[in-house]
């Protein structure tokens, strides 16, 4: 097989070197130096590079660096090209660590106190721990489910919400729109960690905002078009909301002067919240390499009629 290897993020010194002892036959390029474009059948990528993937005619598989798609530009490939998704242990470790670090901070009022400090103002607010604090995560896939489970280990009262039912212990689950009111009710910390389709596009809205209760927060380490950018800041502003923290934007890298930048109740991380890590996602990545040579169902493979 040809194999073209593409991204912005991830190091093709990290990367290609574990493929190839993986791979020891295949032939593996790294883009732009990858000879006659038509001759590659799968490409490893995060974001395509310029031009896409449609250059590509020979092309039967892509496989994503990320654990989400929508990125790639899925809309130009023939129906033909197979596509997966990464789920990567190293990852959705990853993933948990950001989910905690983001609901302790609220649970303990870290945010609040920053705030205090930067006035120079001695404020003590009567602590109250993780028992007392609901969060709920949007998205029960392999991400939002570990994410879920983390908080519960770590005494969250934690709910989950997808499109179908689940049964996880520890947490409260509700699917569909019509539990999603009650998913929110009550909630202080959100978390989005949907993919990004044409059903959750814009969710993270005004009216989704007002049936959360006044003073929560909202952390968006989904994808930046779940969330519309003016009902959050008009939410925050009118107090109903107690601020967010935001992975993840509609362009990246955020605009200077976008007003998320230095909104005091804004905390926002450059797209970090979580990266395949090369030790434990080259493996997954060259089964994928293998299975599509064989033309085996791969790992973790997208359905393309559902976008995700
Ligand atoms: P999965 O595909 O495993 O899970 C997706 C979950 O979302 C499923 O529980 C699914 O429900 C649910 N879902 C999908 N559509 C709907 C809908 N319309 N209504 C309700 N629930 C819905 O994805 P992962 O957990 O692996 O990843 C989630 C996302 O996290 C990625 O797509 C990516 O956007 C983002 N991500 C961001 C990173 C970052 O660094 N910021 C890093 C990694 C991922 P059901 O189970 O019923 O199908
Ligand atoms: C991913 C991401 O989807 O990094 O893995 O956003």
């Amino acid at each position: 097989m040809t194999v073209m290897f593409h991204s912005t993020l991830d190091d093709p010194a990290e990367w290609v070197p574990r493929l190839q002892a993986l791979l020891p036959g295949e032939d593996i390029r790294v883009w732009p130096d990858i000879g006659d474009p038509a001759g590659v059948e799968v490409a490893v990528v995060w974001i395509p590079p310029d031009g896409g993937l449609a250059r590509l005619a020979g092309l039967r598989m892509v496989q994503s660096l990320g654990a989400g798609i929508n990125q790639l530009g899925m809309h130009d490939f023939p129906s033909h090209v197979r596509v997966a998704r990464l789920v990567d242990s190293g990852l959705t470790g990853m993933m948990t660590e950001y989910a905690l670090l983001a609901a302790l901070r609220y649970a303990r009022n870290f945010d609040y106190h920053e705030r205090a400090q930067r006035g120079s103002t001695w404020d003590y607010v009567m602590p109250t721990g993780v028992g007392s604090c609901p969060v709920g995560v949007l998205g029960l896939g392999v991400i939002g489910a570990a994410v879920a489970r983390r908080l519960a280990e770590n005494g969250f009262l934690v709910s989950g919400w997808a499109r179908s039912n689940k049964t996880i212990d520890g947490v409260t689950c509700f699917s569909g729109n019509e539990g999603l009111p009650a998913f929110l009710h009550d909630l202080r910390v959100l978390i989005n960690l949907l993919p990004l389709t044409p059903q959750t596009t814009n969710i993270l809205d005004e009216k989704l905002f007002a049936m959360l209760p006044k003073g929560a927060f909202v952390v968006n380490i989904g994808r930046g078009a779940h969330l519309v950018d003016a009902d959050l800041l008009a939410a925050i502003d009118s107090g109903h909301l107690g601020g967010a923290t935001l992975d993840v934007f509609r362009e990246e890298p955020l605009p200077a002067g976008h007003p998320f930048w230095l909104h005091p109740r804004i905390t926002i991380t450059p797209h970090c919240a979580g990266t395949g890590d090369p030790d434990s996602a080259a493996e997954v990545v060259a089964e994928n390499i293998r299975r599509a040579k064989r033309g085996d169902p791969l790992l973790n493979e997208v359905d393309r009629a559902r976008g995700y």
